[in-house]
């Protein structure tokens, strides 16, 4: 009986430990599983952000999960996060939703070993261990102004059409954009809006309408949204308005060559490679799950085809880190056809 008593013990205390072996990812061995999450389900961009991260990992064999929430919110990104630490990922690259209000789920998987980057849109310092940020947010914001600045003939309405508002890269750009109009050289261009379309594609199609019902004098939409500036060069185009509203802002080649022509509703716009974006927080990723990098300024480590990076302050001024993949890239006439089949 003492025997049986004693066996039953050991059983119980064995299976004990192997479930939490298991929890913790697969008996104790480390995780080879890399996680993207993206903003939302149905963006092309995030579509092409998923490919470079995919490539990343294949190049060091991991194995990618790639997650898209079914709405562009905090909550539907929370759940995913939750998600992905229960089968015990070895690290979350997350294009946020919200800059702060996935911070315990970020802190409480960064506690079980989980190491978190944000890219494209990032989620505050607390939460990350660094930030892969497509561009300079300053030549994103003097950019964008500037073009309106060109498009209205330097006078007159425009408005500004983005994605959530609690997005923080369009956030952080149109906080930049702001600062660029407070110079003398802009005063008499009037931001007359910001609207917000959640990177939807009927919202942000019903939001144009709206500016259009509104401000019957505007002379110019710029959109620091892939999703957003497709939608508005369709609604200008419908309505016949390519001689009266120019659209600009950021966007996809291959959304936007077929508006991007002669006498066409968007004259240039702006981006970087989103293929390149996912790539390097691949490569991130893996530097900070094998401990070459910790997120700190001055971290070196291998990104693959792009070579040595290295951890910066971040251009947000938030206090983060970030790794920085370059500039803004100007589209227009001449070289939207080269680009329209690569992203
Ligand atoms: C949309 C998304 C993304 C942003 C691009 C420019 O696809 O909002 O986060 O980086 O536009």
């Amino acid at each position: 009986m003492k025997n049986l008593k004693r066996v039953l013990a050991i059983v119980m205390v064995t299976a004990l430990s192997l479930s939490i072996l298991a929890a913790c990812g697969g008996g104790g061995k480390k995780s080879n599983d890399y996680a993207l999450l993206s903003k939302s389900t149905g963006n092309p961009y995030m579509e092409k952000q998923a490919e470079g991260f995919k490539e990343a990992v294949a190049e060091f064999e991991g194995n990618a999960i790639v997650k898209f929430p079914a709405n562009p919110t905090a909550e539907d990104q929370i759940a995913m996060i939750t998600e992905l630490v229960s089968q015990g990922v070895a690290g979350i690259a997350v294009a946020a939703n919200d800059y702060d209000a996935l911070e315990p789920a970020l802190k409480e998987a960064t506690k079980k070993g989980v190491k978190v980057i944000s890219l494209d849109s990032s989620v505050n310092p607390a939460s990350r261990l660094t930030h892969v940020n497509q561009a300079d947010p300053v030549a994103i914001g003097v950019s964008l102004v500037e073009a309106a600045f060109d498009l209205t003939g330097g006078s007159g309405q425009f408005a500004i059409l983005s994605a959530t508002s609690t997005a923080s890269n369009q956030n952080t750009w149109i906080e930049n954009m702001k600062k660029t109009l407070e110079d003398p050289k802009y005063a008499d261009l009037e931001l007359v809006k910001v609207a917000y379309g959640d990177d939807l594609r009927d919202k942000s199609v019903s939001e144009t309408e709206a500016l259009l019902q509104t401000y019957p004098d505007l002379k110019c939409i710029v959109a620091p949204t892939t999703v957003g500036i497709a939608a508005a060069a369709k609604v200008i185009t419908d309505n016949g308005l390519v001689d009266t509203i120019a659209v600009t802002g950021l966007g996809l080649p291959s959304e936007m060559a077929e508006y991007m022509v002669e006498g066409g509703a968007c004259p240039y716009m702006f981006l970087w490679n989103p293929i390149d974006v996912g790539y390097l927080a691949g490569h991130t990723l893996k530097a900070m799950v094998d401990e070459k990098a910790t997120g700190k300024v001055g971290d070196k480590f291998e990104a693959g085809r792009l070579g040595s990076m290295e951890v910066v302050d971040a251009t947000s001024g938030d206090g983060g880190t970030e790794v920085l993949l370059g500039d803004p890239f100007k589209f227009d006439l001449d070289n939207i056809g080269e680009w329209k089949s690569v992203y």
